[in-house]
C-alpha cells in the first residue's frame, strides 16, 4: 500500500509568535521544527518552524497559524531599516506589517528516519 503524501509546511513567523505556534502544534499533534531565522527587509530575528505533515493535515495547520500569528503594523523609523537607513533624509516612520505569518506548502518526496 501507497504511504499517505506528505507535505512540508514551512512557516516564517515573528518570534514572538513562534514559540506559542510551535507549543499549539505540539499539543495537537503536529510534529514541528523551530530554527532562528532573520528577514531580509526588516534585518529583524523570526522563526522559521517546519511541520512534515500529511496532505489531509495542511488545513489544520494551516488554521493553527492563522489564530497564533496575527498581523499587526508597526511604525518603524527609516533609519533603523537597513535598506534605507544610512543617509535617510525621512524623518517620518514607515508602516511595516509585523506577525502575521509567510507559509510554504511544499510536496515531500521522500521522507526516511534512519
Ligand atoms: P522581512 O524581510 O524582514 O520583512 C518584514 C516585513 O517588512 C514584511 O512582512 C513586509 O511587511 C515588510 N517588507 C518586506 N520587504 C519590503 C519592501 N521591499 N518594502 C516595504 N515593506 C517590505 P512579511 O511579508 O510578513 O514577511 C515577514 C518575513 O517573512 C520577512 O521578513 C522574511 O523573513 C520572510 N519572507 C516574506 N516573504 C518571503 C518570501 N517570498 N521568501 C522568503 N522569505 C519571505
Amino acid at each position: 500500500m501507497q504511504p499517505p503524501p506528505l507535505k512540508m509546511v514551512i512557516i516564517i513567523a515573528s518570534d514572538a509568535d513562534a514559540d506559542r505556534l510551535m507549543r499549539r502544534l505540539v499539543e495537537q499533534g503536529y510534529p514541528a521544527t523551530k530554527i532562528g531565522s532573520t528577514g531580509g527587509f526588516l534585518r529583524r530575528g523570526n522563526a522559521t518552524v517546519f511541520s512534515g505533515v500529511e496532505a489531509h493535515e495542511v488545513d489544520a495547520v494551516l488554521a493553527t497559524v492563522r489564530a497564533e500569528c496575527r498581523a499587526r503594523s508597526e511604525h518603524v523609523p527609516l533609519q533603523a531599516l537597513p535598506l534605507f537607513g544610512e543617509g535617510a533624509v525621512l524623518t517620518e516612520p514607515v508602516e511595516v506589517r509585523v506577525g502575521g505569518a509567510i507559509v510554504f506548502v511544499l510536496p515531500v518526496e521522500r521522507f526516511e528516519k534512519t
